[in-house]
């Protein structure tokens, strides 16, 4: 029987490339290929609003009786804080700002769906995806944007939320090609 005998260093290597490949295949490639999953959130509690009404209020330009009032990352965009503290804030006059980007791994239209309780709106690259900065239940309204994505491309991924009283929710959806509609992939949003 013919044996094959490897040099005590030959083997080693051969052992070494069995590992590093055993491990990268077991790595997602958005581990492989990027940053960190999720989204960077800052939040503000408005204790004076100076008689402007938050539909009124686009934070992003008025941030007068804003206070920071935590800071955090998430993996998607899926809260229900009920009638409770939205993140470490108050329960009312909260706004949230969420920032990373976003990468596909297939080419297509892609429609985005927010379920929120009050205002929400998504803004991909330059493009508004959805408006929808108003008072509104969870119950009765849902807003759809769409928007054309290239697999491998990143685009700035950012939303603005409020809390004006009563229940928060806020929860972001996606359909590709008008598919099946899922909650954002985590593996599709990088913090950096
Ligand atoms: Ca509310
Ligand atoms: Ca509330």
């Amino acid at each position: 029987m013919l044996k094959f005998k490897l040099m005590p260093q030959a083997k080693a290597f051969a052992i070494m490339l069995f590992a590093f490949a055993v491990v990268s295949s077991a790595l997602p490639p958005s581990v492989i290929g990027g940053g960190r999953n999720g989204l960077r959130v800052t939040a503000y509690n408005y204790s004076d609003l100076n008689g402007v009404e938050w539909p009124d209020l686009r934070p992003w330009r008025t941030r007068s009786g804003a206070s920071l009032c935590d800071r955090t990352t998430v993996d998607t965009v899926d809260h229900d804080w009920g009638g409770g503290a939205v993140l470490g804030c108050q329960a009312d006059d909260v706004a949230l700002n969420y920032v990373g980007f976003i990468r596909v791994r297939r080419t297509g239209t892609y429609t985005f769906s927010t379920r929120s309780d009050d205002g929400f709106v998504l803004t991909i690259g330059r493009e508004t995806v959805i408006d929808d900065w108003e008072e509104q239940s969870v119950l009765t309204y849902n807003a759809t944007g769409e928007i054309r994505l290239r697999a491998g491309m990143r685009y700035r991924f950012e939303i603005w939320y409020y809390e004006n009283g009563g229940v928060a929710v806020s929860e972001l959806y996606v359909s590709r090609n008008g598919g099946a509609v899922e909650l954002l992939p985590s593996e599709w949003l990088f913090q950096r």
